[in-house]
């Protein structure tokens, strides 16, 4: 009995040994070797005043971008090709979307229409 159950404890170790390694090569590897690549270029909007600052920016292909919502009224991003759009953003939310390829991207607030901006995306 008891050497059925030591027999049975052996497997369950080896078999959480074998898992605990599968974990390590699937998940851990990767993330270390994922930390050493090249970050992604970031750069930054504001909302505030009613207006995107700056209203008008040029990027490099793979470039993310950021908008922060600095006003006490909710606004979104919304392009006009509608490639990309936040939902309501609240006072401090983000949102951010990467332009992997080239073109000019204007985008509005759906809530104030009047609210303009526009990314061109270039090699540089
Ligand atoms: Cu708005």
């Amino acid at each position: 009995m008891s050497y059925a159950f030591s027999r049975n404890t052996s497997h369950r170790l080896r078999a959480c040994a074998v898992l605990g390694l599968a974990f390590c090569s699937a998940f851990v590897m990767p993330a270390i070797f994922a930390t050493a690549a090249p970050p992604v270029p970031t750069v930054e909007v504001n909302i505030t005043k009613f207006a995107f600052a700056p209203k008008e920016i040029t990027i490099a292909p793979g470039t993310k971008v950021f908008w922060t919502n600095r006003d006490e009224t909710p606004h979104t991003v919304t392009s006009n090709d509608k490639s990309f759009a936040s939902k309501g953003l609240d006072t401090d939310d983000k949102f951010e979307h990467i332009f992997a390829s080239e073109g000019d991207f204007s985008y509005i607030c759906t809530v104030h229409p009047f609210m303009t901006g526009i990314v061109h995306v270039r090699k540089q």
